[in-house]
């Protein structure tokens, strides 16, 4: 809690072409907060080089990202916008909290262990201790709650373990953070694959359908969607395509899964998923403008970048201070 705020982080990988699932699990949900508490969305570009990146991409997709938060209803005035490597003290807090991490705990971590497997050729010690680097964005910033898909649920518990062991042994330095998981949007699915949760480096471009496709593309992905062989829109065990397009239409039209089944009862599969299309097509269509009006505009983005880095900074030093004071380091 700053200045009795309470503050909401999250951190997004300029690591690919953003999905609805990170707009549904994630982005779309950070601007509830920008009223009531104080925000800190950060681009998380030191996570993202845990995987090999090419610079020019990694440069170009952080400008992206930028613009792509504000596109989706943050407001840089109201929330501190900015790239993680511009506020060195996530890496500083991050080697200080390795040192209270435990081996066991990092070899526990469902996405590490994912990761070294689809990147064999390079499992670095940077991939195995990522949550301490999460740990230290997120508890740099006293934060209260962290917005996320589930899959990101084992890295905010850990670092609610990693923060209550350090206030054990030094009272009173961070605020225990929350997940913030909401139940429809937490993880969306492939359509591709529909047991497989949908992400942005997944090889089949069918599989997932990105913020910035145009609404031809996004239909026409909908049309191609694996589902069962029966015909009957409802939810149900085993159906995971026809659950999952019900879960993406209730996030984009606000109703509830028993509104849909009764909207498309005695209609076919095939006029649902036009109707989900559709309905995605129409809510990214305002976003996917905002996005090209404000990349356009790369001094307006540079001075926002600056902005949320001067302000990430000043609250950045804050904790880290305390920190160095708490474990003993000498202040000069
Ligand atoms: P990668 O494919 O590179 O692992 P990713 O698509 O999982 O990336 P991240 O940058 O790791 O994306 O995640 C950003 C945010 O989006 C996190 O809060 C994460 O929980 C959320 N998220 C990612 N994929 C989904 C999904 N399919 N459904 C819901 N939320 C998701
Ligand atoms: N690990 C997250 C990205 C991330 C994050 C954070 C999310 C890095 N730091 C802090 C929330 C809070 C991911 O892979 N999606």
């Amino acid at each position: 809690m700053l200045n009795d705020q309470k503050v909401s982080f999250s951190g997004i990988q300029p690591s690919g072409n953003l999905t609805i699932g990170n707009y549904l699990g994630a982005l779309k949900n950070f601007a509830e907060y920008t009223e009531s508490y104080k925000c800190f969305y950060c681009i998380v570009d030191e996570h993202a080089i845990t995987v090999r990146q090419v610079p020019a991409d990694l440069r170009r997709r952080s400008y992206e990202m930028m613009a792509l938060y504000m596109a989706c209803g943050l407001d840089p005035e109201k929330a501190t916008l900015y790239v993680q490597s511009h506020v060195p003290a996530h890496a500083e807090l991050a080697w200080i909290l390795n040192c209270f991490t435990g081996f066991g705990e990092l070899s526990r971590m469902t996405q590490f262990k994912d990761k070294s497997q689809k990147h064999a050729d390079n499992i670095n010690a940077g991939l195995f201790t990522y949550p301490a680097l999460m740990a230290a964005d997120i508890l740099l910033y006293q934060t209260d709650i962290v917005p996320v898909g589930i899959d990101q649920k084992q890295h905010v518990e850990l670092t609610r373990d990693i923060a209550t062991r350090f206030n054990q042994l030094y009272p009173g330095t961070f605020t225990i953070p929350e997940p913030i998981i909401k139940k429809t949007g937490m993880k969306i699915m492939s359509l591709a694959d529909p047991t497989k949760k949908m992400s942005k480096s997944d090889e089949n471009p069918n599989a997932v359908v990105y913020i910035l496709d145009d609404k031809d593309t996004v239909i026409r992905k909908f049309k191609r969607a694996v589902t069962d062989s029966e015909t009957c829109v409802r939810m149900g065990e085993g159906k995971d395509g026809i659950n999952n397009l019900i879960s993406i239409y209730s996030c984009f039209t606000g109703k509830t899964a028993e509104e849909i089944e009764r909207e498309f009862d005695g209609r076919g599969y095939g006029e649902f998923k036009l109707a989900v299309g559709e309905a995605c097509a129409d809510s990214l269509d305002p976003v996917r403008e905002e996005f090209a009006r404000i990349l356009a505009d790369k001094a307006y983005l540079e001075a926002m970048m600056k902005k949320g880095a001067d302000e990430a900074a000043y609250y950045a030093r804050k904790t880290i201070t305390k920190v160095r004071r708490k474990l003993g380091f000498v202040q000069i």
